[in-house]
């Protein structure tokens, strides 16, 4: 029996881990004890690698579709040959704008994967890569357009008297304090730091709450504008800060001013008091944080306006970093970003990216819109997609209106996907390339770091890094690749050439300017080469990396907050003439009666929630979540399950105003009365029968891409969902 040391990549928290191996193969996995920063750590999904590895139907070659439907096997060489071909062909028949991909969660597994995928496009010339960012959380990114950046970034959690979570489950998630969230919010909470809770469930970091607020969903917008208008009845501003840093303070006094307690109360279905109480906390922290996730985005298109409010709550109250201070995810494999005391000038959303052909949506700081990929497939004319790469994401599944993506896929003259089994996304896919999963590739803490710009929970805090090669081989008899090696080999045969780019800013926001480091294409490198070209802007020499096996806090690549340059005239917007006006326009539109009639045909509010054992839709065949079973549970309160004579494991039919599905009831006591909570990610390739069973059901069935969207990333309705459940 060998050990091996690894980092887990199922999702960006990156815990390192103690891989236990037996005749080649992973047979335990635990957090790695001797790690400096994660102490052991792990979570299930984790612990869980072995039984995803060793899955009976992990994918041992390359398929490829055959006219009928069925797929056969094919040499992973000949199958690159083959798609180079029709790639060829299209380009030279149509352009390379013919030619998309879409960028999913599992690009993350492989940080050569980030450089070479996205690099293919770009050296093809194709700007068309449609990123899942955008069914995510794009908000977050939008809402520092329009406010602008604290140079010196957040204050840690350690060391702040409140934090305010709004929709954001990081217990489970992982999203916000990512190295041990559990044991970092508990020690926080010992130390006096006081957590506000804004979510309809009573999550697992709702329990470490001072104050839990359970709203009707939907209303977080309501709920932070009226946090912030007590904040200025009371005074409770920081002047010195918002003096020299912040403009827009009237605005925002005026268009908060209707969000009074007893409004927000009865539109957010919350008592007057509560909101009361969570407002005298973050008035009364001198330091502290506010985060916003993805029960926000979903059920606010994207978020805008609501991750607006969160970061002005953060300038109003004077809550960043300071001179002195330390400056949080300072980067060590990357290089490093400014870091003082001083403010950077809000920045464009849009206006500069690839015009889509529908709906006016456009390319912007967030990428390019994946809610219009299909419509970008399905509709003729010029600069029509007829060729997808699937990169690490799940199409089919991820996105709404699941018959529209099953049609657009299937229409494709070429879609090709690389996975670890025939998914139910594979089996739209013309070319199923057979790839390695974590524990068979060198690992690298790279993933997060490159995605610091993307979402503030991105980026690792302490200057940590971590190189593990890779820990087990792959099994015996298969033919995988690395997923970055299909971008590789199809760019060497269409004589392109690859970069790996190091240092990349976002456009008006951090005009770093690119370094740019030309790829080997005549020898294949190996993924550790890659690594260390990735590396070779970085803070901490890989090589000095390498030598530390459990991982490492560089003490010399800390950063402190530095000084406000003398000369700084710029500021950040808590006035966004866009932000308030939609700020008003929701006052405006809000009618109690009308949400009184809709409640009668479509009694439940649909919300989404992350599960425990998996990730989005990775895991699901492979039941090792706590409960044992591979579907995705539709989540009632015991008193609405009672009201609709249900019981946990029943079927029931759910439906929209858009489409239905059929589900399996779960018990939550957690859940506020009134909404159905379920999971993404989950069900079965529309041409199979549905299985709510054994593959879960997909909610993205229940959601229209069109009825209502945001007008920059044209994320629709994701949350917040009337429906209706019947029994089936
Ligand atoms: N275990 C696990 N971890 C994951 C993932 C996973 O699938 N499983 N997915 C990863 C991904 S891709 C992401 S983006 C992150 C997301 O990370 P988070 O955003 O933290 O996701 P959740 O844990 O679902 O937390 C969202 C919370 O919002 C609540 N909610 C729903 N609707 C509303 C609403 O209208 N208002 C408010 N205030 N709350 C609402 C839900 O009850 C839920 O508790 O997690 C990542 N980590
Ligand atoms: N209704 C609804 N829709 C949502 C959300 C929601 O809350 N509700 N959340 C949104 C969010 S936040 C996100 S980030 C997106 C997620 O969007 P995606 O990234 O598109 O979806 P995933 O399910 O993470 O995709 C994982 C895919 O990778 C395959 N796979 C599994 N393991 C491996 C591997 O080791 N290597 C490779 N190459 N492939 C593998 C799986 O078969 C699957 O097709 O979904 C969005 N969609
Ligand atoms: S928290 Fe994320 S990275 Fe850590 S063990 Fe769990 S799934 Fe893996
Ligand atoms: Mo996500």
């Amino acid at each position: 029996m060998d050990k091996a040391i690894s980092i887990c990549r199922l999702c960006t928290a990156g815990c390192p881990v103690e891989v236990t191996i037996e005749g080649g193969r992973a047979v335990k996995v635990v957090g790695d004890r001797a790690s400096d920063d994660y102490h052991g750590y792990s979570c299930s999904k984790g612990r869980g690698m072995p039984e995803l590895h060793n899955r009976p139907d992990r994918l041992l070659r390359s398929q490829k579709r055959r006219p009928d439907g069925t797929y056969e096997p094919i040499d992973v060489d000949d199958a690159i040959a083959e798609i180079a071909e029709k790639v060829r062909a299209i380009v030279d028949e149509h352009g390379p704008r013919a030619i998309g991909a879409y960028m999913g969660t599992r690009v993350g597994d492989h940080p050569a994967m980030g450089q070479l995928g996205p690099g293919f496009m770009l050296a093809l010339g194709s700007p068309l890569r449609f990123s899942a960012l955008t069914l995510d959380q794009p908000g977050d990114l939008v809402a520092r357009a329009f406010h602008g950046t604290w140079l010196g970034g957040e204050t840690r959690l350690e060391e702040a008297d409140t934090w305010v979570l709004v929709g954001t489950n990081p217990i489970v998630s992982h999203q916000y304090f990512a190295n041990n969230p559990v044991g970092r919010i508990t020690q926080a909470v010992r130390n006096g730091c006081r957590l506000v809770v804004i979510d309809p469930r009573a999550t697992e970091t709702a329990k470490h709450a001072a104050i839990h607020i359970q709203p009707r969903p939907g209303e977080d917008v309501t709920i932070l504008a009226g946090l912030l208008a007590l904040l200025f009845e009371w005074d409770a501003l920081d002047h010195a800060f918002v003096e020299q840093n912040v403009v827009g303070v009237d605005a925002l006094r005026a268009a908060v001013a209707g969000y009074t307690p007893e409004y927000v109360g009865a539109r957010a279905d919350v008592p007057p008091e509560q909101l009361i109480a969570a407002a005298r906390i973050i008035a009364d922290a001198k330091k502290g944080g506010i985060y916003c996730g993805t029960g926000t985005a979903m059920s606010n298109l994207g978020g805008n306006l609501a991750y607006y409010l969160g970061v002005v709550m953060h300038s109003v109250r004077g809550w960043w970093a300071r001179e002195g201070d330390p400056f949080l995810r300072p980067n060590a494999l990357l290089p490093t970003r400014p870091s003082r005391a001083e403010p950077q000038n809000p920045f464009p959303v849009a206006g500069f990216g690839e015009k889509l052909r529908v709906r006016n949506l456009e390319g912007g700081i967030y990428g390019i819109p994946g809610a219009a990929i299909f419509d970008e497939i399905l509709t003729p004319g010029e600069g029509q997609v007829r060729a997808l790469f699937n990169m690490g994401g799940n199409p089919l599944m991820a996105i709404p209106e699941t018959a529209r993506a099953h049609e657009a896929l299937r229409s494709l003259d070429l879609y090709v996907t690389t996975d670890v089994s025939l998914s139910s996304n594979a089996r739209d896919a013309d070319y199923v390339i057979a790839v390695t999963m974590g524990l068979e590739t060198p690992a690298l803490s790279y993933s997060a770091e490159s995605l610091t710009h993307m979402h503030r929970g991105m980026g690792i805090e302490e200057p940590y890094a971590h190189y593990a090669p890779a820990a087990v081989d792959p099994p015996a008899g298969s033919q995988l690749i690395d997923d970055w090696q299909l971008y590789y080999r199809l760019a060497q045969r269409l004589g392109l050439q690859l970069n790996v780019i190091t240092a990349s800013g976002l456009p008006g926001a951090w005009d770093v300017a690119p370094i740019v480091h030309p790829v080997d294409m005549e020898h294949e490198p190996t993924t550790d080469e890659l690594f260390e070209i990735m590396c070779a802007d970085g803070r901490v020499p890989f090589s000095e990396v390498k030598r530390h096996e459990h991982g490492h806090v560089f003490e010399e690549a800390r950063v402190t907050v530095g000084p406000r340059d003398p000369a700084c005239d710029q500021h950040l917007d808590v006035g966004s003439a866009e932000m308030m006006q939609e700020l008003t326009d929701q006052h405006a539109r809000y009618d109690a009666a009308v949400v009184a009639a809709a409640d009668v045909a479509f009694p439940f509010l649909l919300i989404p929630r992350r599960d425990k054992g998996f990730v989005n839709g990775t895991g699901q065949l492979v039941a090792r979540n706590l409960d044992k079973r591979s579907y995705n549970p539709a989540y009632l309160h015991p008193d609405d399950l009672r009201a609709l004579g249900l019981d946990d494991g029943d079927l029931v039919c759910v439906r929209s105003e858009h489409g239905d599905l059929l589900g399996v009831v779960g018990r939550d006591a957690t859940l506020r009365r009134g909404v159905l909570s379920m999971s993404h990610g989950f069900g079965s390739n529309p041409e199979d029968p549905d299985d709510p069973v054994g593959r879960g059901a997909n909610t993205n069935r229940l959601l229209s891409l069109t009825a209502e969207y945001d007008r920059y990333t044209g994320m629709p309705r994701m949350g917040s969902v009337p429906v209706s459940v019947t029994p089936a």
